[in-house]
């Protein structure tokens, strides 16, 4: 395969009216990824709504997304944001907004340039909204006529990139579309490590230029006439970028948690494959400690762990749970379709798992380990009932649940236990020691197994 084809799909049909400006970007855009010679599925082509929304069709070896109006930058900036923290990275969205989308998300742009994430936004700027009839945007000239202002503009328009620089942009430009210039912009843009945006002056022929009498060399008058700079602006360039400051701050971050600080030990942990588990109970009875103390406890074994935590927002009242996964290997996807294991101690806990979901999702295999005042009986899974609040206390309830488990299902050492014990602070070490031999002794004893 050429380079070309690539990038733009060479027999592509451009879906844009006779001397739209958007048709020109779009073959430039593909020039500059032929000259830059980044992989195709490096490329994350976001588009937003209107005929600049029309590219990624054309674009088929591409990844696109095609957003809502005047999000797209902000669908990009997710994506960006996630790559800088990720190892291996190297994802790069382009964003293609017009100047309506831009100004409906004009905050979406200020918000990714203070960021400084590694997007690059192309705002085709046609001076109005094209595909809805030619409304007029807040990039409109003076004195420009659209549907909406037919006797011409008169609110002064926003100067997209002089805004942008009081953002703190790190690459801003403004090209016409019929710039031989345009595709080298572009690269030099998608190349910048930090944020970029490249305004992109144009014509709409079905409404900009036949309601303006003008053509494509009018617009050099007009972008003169707002006093606005062509070419690539001046901008912060040195300034670091939010991958750099993210790996600079990881760096200087504390261990917060004293449970952080567990040592890794070398005594294997039991666990084949992925193992899914839920603990369920009462918002402020330590469910989400317990369940962040068996996470340490793994990785103390060697094992990988996640834990997402739920609780209503009003904080210390209603249910609360935490849903962990342990693998052997690195955990690409937390969803829990069907839980291996549910640790429920309170009624709270239950209404909960019934209400999400979690519940219907078990199947026969799920162990429910549940408080013996839950009454209630799951349509599927291995029941086992203990006293767990009775004997241990509410507070001490779901650690309890977690070392009856594991009594019954030897997964982790001792020995990590007793590593995340150490690393309690004096003064819960002895609760937590009681909890789990609490656990441990109502599992050995088998009491009121259902
Ligand atoms: C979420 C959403 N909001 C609004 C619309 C209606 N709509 C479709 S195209 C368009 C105009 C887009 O104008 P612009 O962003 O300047 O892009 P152009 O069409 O000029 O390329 C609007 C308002 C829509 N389809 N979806």
């Amino acid at each position: 395969m050429t380079a070309t084809a690539l990038y733009l799909s060479p027999d592509a049909t451009l879906p844009y009216s006779r001397g739209c400006g958007h048709a020109l970007v779009v073959r430039q855009l593909s020039r500059a990824l032929e000259h830059l010679g980044l992989p195709p599925r490096s490329v994350v082509l976001t588009t937003d709504i209107g005929c600049v929304g029309l590219a990624d069709s054309l674009f088929p070896y591409l990844h696109t997304v095609h957003t809502t109006h005047g999000r797209s930058t902000a669908f990009a900036t997710g994506m960006a944001l996630a790559d800088a923290v990720l190892e291996p990275h190297g994802l790069k969205p382009i964003v293609m907004i017009g100047d309506g989308g831009a100004m409906i998300g004009l905050l979406h742009l200020v918000h990714a340039a203070q960021l400084n994430v590694d997007v690059t936004v192309l705002v085709h700027n046609n001076f109005l909204f094209g595909m809805t009839g030619g409304q007029h945007s807040a990039l409109s000239p003076l004195n420009w006529v659209t549907a909406t202002t037919p006797d011409g503009n008169w609110t002064p328009p926003l100067d997209l990139v002089a805004l942008l620089r009081t953002a703190h942009a790190s690459f801003l430009a403004r090209q016409f579309a019929t710039s031989q210039e345009l595709a080298t912009t572009i690269a030099d843009a998608i190349d910048f490590p930090g944020f970029s945006l490249v305004e992109i002056v144009e014509l709409c022929p079905a409404y900009g230029a036949r309601w303006n009498q003008a053509s494509g060399a009018a617009l050099e008058e007009i972008v003169e006439r707002q006093g606005y700079t062509v070419g690539e602006v001046e901008a912060e360039m040195e300034r670091p970028t939010f991958r750099e400051l993210y790996h600079h701050k990881l760096q200087s971050l504390r261990p917060q948690a004293p449970v952080a600080e567990v040592p890794r030990i070398h005594s294997p942990a039991n666990l084949d494959g992925e193992l899914r588990l839920v603990v369920a109970g009462t918002a402020g009875e330590r469910v989400q400690s317990a369940a962040s103390a068996l996470c340490c406890a793994a990785l103390a074994a060697g094992i990988y762990s996640t834990q997402k935590n739920d609780n209503p927002v009003t904080q210390g009242s209603g249910f609360s749970l935490s849903e962990i996964s342990l693998s052997p290997q690195p955990i690409e996807y937390t969803g829990l379709e069907c839980p291996d294991v549910v640790l429920v101690v309170s009624a709270d806990g239950w209404e909960e798992l019934r209400a999400n979901g979690t519940l219907a999702a078990c199947g026969e295999k799920t162990l429910l380990l549940l408080d013996s005042q839950i009454d209630a009986t799951p349509a599927a899974g291995r029941v086992v009932r203990l006293p767990l609040r009775r004997e241990a206390n509410p507070k001490r309830a779901a650690l309890a649940a977690i070392a009856a488990w594991l009594e019954k299902e030897p997964l982790l050492p001792m020995e990590a236990w007793e590593a995340v014990l150490a690393a309690e602070p004096p003064e819960r070490r002895a609760e937590s020691a009681a909890a789990l031999d609490i656990g441990r002794r109502l599992a050995a004893e088998g009491v009121a197994q259902a």
